[in-house]
């Protein structure tokens, strides 16, 4: 059986996207275009699993959408849409539900940190989301999902819940089961405050993160206050390994300038980070800065982003309507 390639991924509009959002998913995004058909979705309905003020929240979408297009998604290439507007989602979504396993959820390591020291008090929809997020894809019957590392365990239950579901409802293949796609140099960049962090929307300090809208000015003061090292950059990859906040601002150099690891640290040895500092600060004003304006500009007609997004729910619709049908006639619901 030929199964038709087709990608799927979210992102949050739970704030301003970032230097992780960007290589770690949306470039990704960008280029799978050329590759396969592509649906990529605004998920708001995983942004209220924790507390979103409305009106935030609805300027969020709208932003996340005009990053989407910033970043070079067109919507004459790819379906660009808000979750909460296909309804196939929640429907799917209960029915996974009654599929995956307690045990499985509990072993969700995101949950855990999001969640925090108390348990009790995070939204019932916080530990369910990973449920949602395999509706997102299976509704679709997406065979690849671009995503950072830190969704690769999502992605793994979803792979189980497809199976569990062919294999009750005794139709062995119906659902793909989908291949993470987790860029091999950047699937985690770090906090440039706590290299034991990932770089976060969520994360307090402004400092810990490149924002895609900030300006030159606040990309060299956030560069040059990250965490780095007092000793000189080494030439060794294992001192490298010990020293994560260096080890991530070499990553992202080497990420932007497309050259090997290995290739900047042998020029950059025995340099000081204020060295390193500098030209990645120069590289990032020059990657990121365009993007951050074409935001600005998108963001100054919203009626042309809603409108992207009513056109790209149309099409998602009718994908999730038909595949919908399919699944309910598998469940025996009428
Ligand atoms: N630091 C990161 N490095 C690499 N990839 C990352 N992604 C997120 N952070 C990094 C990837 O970006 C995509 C969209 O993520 P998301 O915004 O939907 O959710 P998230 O992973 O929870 O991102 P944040 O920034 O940490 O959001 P908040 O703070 O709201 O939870 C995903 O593919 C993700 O892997």
């Amino acid at each position: 059986m030929i199964i038709k390639k087709l990608a799927f991924s979210g992102v949050q509009p739970t704030g301003n996207l970032h230097l992780g959002n960007y290589l770690g998913a949306l470039k990704n995004f960008v280029s799978l275009q050329n590759e396969m058909d592509c649906i990529y979705c605004v998920v708001d309905l995983h942004a209220i699993t924790v507390f979103q003020k409305p009106s935030e929240l609805t300027n969020n979408v709208l932003e996340t959408t005009a990053s989407f297009l910033a970043t070079g998604l067109k919507p004459e290439k790819s379906i660009i849409f808000n979750q909460s507007s296909v309804a196939g989602h929640t429907e799917l979504a209960w029915i996974l539900n009654c599929i995956s396993r307690i045990g499985w959820l509990n072993r969700m390591t995101q949950f855990k940190d999001k969640a925090g020291s108390d348990k009790e008090k995070a939204s019932v929809g916080l530990y369910i989301y990973p449920n949602l997020m395999a509706a997102d894809i299976l509704l679709y019957k997406a065979t690849h999902v671009p995503v950072g590392a830190d969704q690769k365990q999502h992605l793994e239950l979803s792979r189980d819940i497809a199976q569990k579901f062919n294999k009750d409802f005794n139709c062995e293949n119906f659902f793909p089961l989908p291949e993470p796609l987790i860029p091999k140099k950047v699937s985690r960049i770090m906090s440039l405050r706590d290299g034991a962090k990932k770089m976060s929307k969520s994360e307090e300090s402004d400092y810990s993160r490149i924002n895609l809208k900030d300006s030159a000015d606040e990309i060299k003061k956030k560069i040059q206050k990250a965490k780095s090292d007092s000793e000189p950059i080494p030439d060794d990859s294992k001192i490298l390994k010990q020293k994560p906040e260096a080890l991530n601002l070499l990553t992202i150099y080497s990420e932007i300038t497309k050259k090997s690891l290995a290739q900047i640290t042998s020029e950059m040895a025995g340099k000081k980070y204020s060295y390193l500092k500098e030209n990645l600060a120069e590289v990032l004003i020059e990657e990121i800065t365009p993007v951050g304006k074409e935001i600005q500009k998108l963001l100054k007609d919203k009626s042309h982003l809603k409108n992207i997004l009513e056109n790209g729910t149309e099409k998602a619709n009718i994908i999730a309507e038909e595949n919908l049908k399919i699944i309910r006639e598998k469940v025996g619901l009428i």
